[in-house]
């Protein structure tokens, strides 16, 4: 598939399989309006309909901020109406990113400030560079994170910490961005994309079904009791046990080979 051309976005798919969406809007530091929004909307769509996909990167583009929120000045006259339209429609998108079958990294170079930590919030696992500097800062400007900030933060890191966080608005760099569970790891920034692309390939040679169960697994488990949740485990298993992967990533291990996976 060839992405769609946008103007505040860049989908490339720089290898088969791995998709890698840079937001591009350097006049507002990558700031989310509602034309990056749609266009993002647009991005992740291509990426749910192809079945060939086994990860997505999302980043900034240039050095000095990955997103850094939601676009203040568009925000600042919506009505309550237009702000919960603009807020759900944000939310939306996130969850589908979320949602989507396959692991999500968030390439973080710079500024993850409100909509941008919370963009990276709704990715499977965030990559500082050196110079990333997360936060939510909308107690500053007077509202509460809008893009699932309040909740998705307290789920990723230690409530209390997550709180203290979001009370404060203060700015957390990589180090400590590391330290408490928000970012995997820190990298320097010339090697992000590099880091980026070689997490994906290790991703993208794995199982493809076995990878999209793991998700499965975890999203269909999450808020369920643990009986209930390993019992979507165990049902997930049991199908992996009707593919050609499965059989061929057990026969390739027996055989000291490395597996030759089809997604079948
Ligand atoms: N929106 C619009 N423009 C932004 C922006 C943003 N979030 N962040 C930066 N810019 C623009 C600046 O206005 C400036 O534009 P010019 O003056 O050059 O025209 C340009 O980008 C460069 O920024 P600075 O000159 O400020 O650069 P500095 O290096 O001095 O500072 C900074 C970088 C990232 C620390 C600073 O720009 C900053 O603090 N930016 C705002 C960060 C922030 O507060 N982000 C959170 C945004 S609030 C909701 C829906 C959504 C949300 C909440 C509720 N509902 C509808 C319920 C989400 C809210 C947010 O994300």
């Amino acid at each position: 598939m060839t992405p769609a051309p946008c103007q505040n976005l860049l989908h490339e798919i720089p290898e088969p399989g791995i998709h890698l969406i840079t937001v591009s809007r350097p006049r507002a530091l990558n700031a989310l309006d509602t034309r990056t929004l749609e266009e993002l909307a647009g991005a992740i769509a291509a990426v749910e309909q192809d079945g060939d996909a086994r990860a997505l990167l999302i980043t900034g583009a240039g050095e000095k901020a990955f997103v850094a929120g939601a676009d203040i000045a568009q925000m600042q006259a919506l009505t309550p109406e237009a702000a919960r339209a603009f807020s759900l429609r944000a939310t939306r998108l996130f969850l589908r990113i979320e949602a989507l079958p396959v692991p999500v990294i968030a390439l973080v170079n710079g500024y993850a400030l409100g909509g941008g930590c919370e963009l990276a919030l709704a990715c499977d696992w965030i990559v500082a560079a050196d110079n990333a500097v997360f936060g939510q800062p909308e107690v500053n400007l007077g509202i509460p994170p809008g893009f699932g900030g309040t909740q998705r933060l307290p789920r990723r890191i230690a409530p209390g910490k997550a709180l203290e966080l979001l009370f404060t608005g203060r700015h957390v760099k990589a180090d400590e961005a590391v330290a408490i569970g928000l970012a995997n790891e820190k990298v320097a920034g010339t090697e992000l994309r590099a880091r980026g692309l070689a997490l994906a390939q290790v991703v993208a040679a794995r199982g493809p079904l076995a990878v999209r169960a793991v998700k499965q697994a975890w999203r269909r488990g999450q808020g369920l009791p643990l009986e209930a949740a390993c019992e979507v485990e165990s049902d997930l298993f049991a199908l992996a046990f009707a593919t050609a992967d499965q059989k061929e990533g057990m026969q390739a291990f027996l055989d000291k080979r490395a597996p030759r996976f089809t997604a079948r």
